[in-house]
């Protein structure tokens, strides 16, 4: 039948090897406004970072303009950076995020 022949081709053809996905990193951005402790709240409770990571991340975030908060693939990475602008928003907090392609 049709549905032999076809499981029958798929065990034939040689494994299928797909490309690793599109990577992205999400940035934090400096700002004057938004509470040191905010930030380190928003990296242990969005990005799953432990509290001297979290600080490590803020700090840098602070003193340079901007850290990296981690790297996902595309749906979580956008995810995440909303859930971000969210809690921000909802304390009328002005921190910025986003994600760009990992080179
Ligand atoms: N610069 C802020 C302050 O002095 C702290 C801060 C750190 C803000 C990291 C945003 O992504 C940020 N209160």
């Amino acid at each position: 039948t049709d549905i032999q022949n076809q499981q029958q081709l798929v065990r034939e053809t040689a494994p299928v090897r797909l490309a690793p996905p599109p990577m992205y990193q999400v940035v934090l951005l400096n700002d004057d406004y938004t509470p040191m402790d905010f930030v380190v709240h928003v990296l242990q409770r969005v990005f799953h970072k432990g509290g001297e990571e979290a600080e490590r991340i803020m700090l840098q975030v602070h003193h340079e303009g901007r850290g990296i908060c981690g790297i996902y693939t595309r749906d979580v990475a956008a995810t995440r950076v909303d859930a971000v602008l969210r809690l921000a928003h909802a304390d009328q907090h002005p921190l910025q995020c986003l994600m760009e392609p990992v080179p």
